[in-house]
């Protein structure tokens, strides 16, 4: 298969959970996929700086318990998708590379977003949406960033995954989940209008301790579900050679 090479923005402001989100989900999805046994896909670090940042940051959470510092986080980050041939023997194992996804934070409001991506990721801290009034400005300048980017786009089609951060800090109800769709749907309602493919996560990153040891783990949950959702709208994995429902692996898509 041919290969290929994606850009994906990253959209939020700054402490809005960009980094620890896309380390969770690259750690989550790697796992998922992992389930599919032989025969299937595989994710990776594509270059010596992710896998770096990514061991380290992983390294800092279990011992420390302390979030990565924004200050450790590469420019960029590069994932891998490959194929994982297995023939009969399981020393005959080969793998074919599909296609690599870099993930580059997009400064808001910035005037003139950058075409070149396949697709985003817009982050909203879903507990100061739905409590802290002074976060509508913020907000506001999402809004009138992904504006600009739709208005730019016209008739191509970009997929926007929106990813609630924080959402750990909150009860997630169905009263606090259709709060906070009600709060983001000028977003919403914006991407229907102008026909881009979307969808919205919830994301709880919470650090937890492991009781009577010093050791902590970060409660991924589903996060790989934005990641799989967007690396499958933009390089779609369920059709030959490939054979991956994204939506059955993740179940609750
Ligand atoms: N409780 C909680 N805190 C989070 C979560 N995601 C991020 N944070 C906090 O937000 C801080 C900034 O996150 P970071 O990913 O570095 O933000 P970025 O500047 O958008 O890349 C972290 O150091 C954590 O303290 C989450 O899902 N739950
Ligand atoms: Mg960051």
């Amino acid at each position: 298969m041919q290969e290929f090479s994606y850009r994906i923005h990253l959209i939020g402001h700054p402490g809005v959970g960009k980094t620890v989100f896309s380390l969770a989900a690259y750690t989550r999805a790697r796992e998922v996929l992992r389930t599919l046994g032989r025969n299937s896909l595989g994710l990776s670090c594509a270059d010596p700086q992710t896998k770096e940042f990514v061991d380290a940051s992983t390294y800092l959470m279990r011992h420390s318990g302390c979030y990565p510092a924004s200050t450790m986080r590469p420019d960029s980050l590069c994932f891998q998708l490959y194929n994982l041939h297995s023939n009969a023997s399981f020393w005959a194992e080969k793998t074919i590379h599909l296609c690599n996804f870099t993930f580059q934070d997009l400064p808001i409001a910035q005037g003139d977003p950058m075409l070149s991506a396949a697709g985003s990721c817009i982050f909203v801290d879903a507990p100061a949406l739905l409590n802290k009034p002074t976060y509508q400005n913020r907000f506001f300048t999402i809004l009138h960033t992904i504006q600009l980017f739709t208005d730019l786009l016209q008739e191509s089609k970009h997929s926007f995954a929106i990813v609630l951060t924080k959402c750990d800090l909150l009860e997630l109800t169905s009263e606090c989940r259709r709060a906070l769709r009600n709060a983001l749907s000028p977003l919403t309602s914006m991407l229907e209008r102008s026909n881009q493919p979307h969808r919205t996560f919830y994301s709880s990153l919470a650090l937890g301790a492991v009781p009577n040891t010093e050791s902590h783990f970060l409660l991924i949950g589903d996060s790989a579900s934005a990641l799989l959702w967007l690396f499958d709208q933009i390089h779609p994995l369920n059709r030959p050679p490939l054979k991956v429902n994204i939506p059955a692996l993740l179940g609750a898509l």
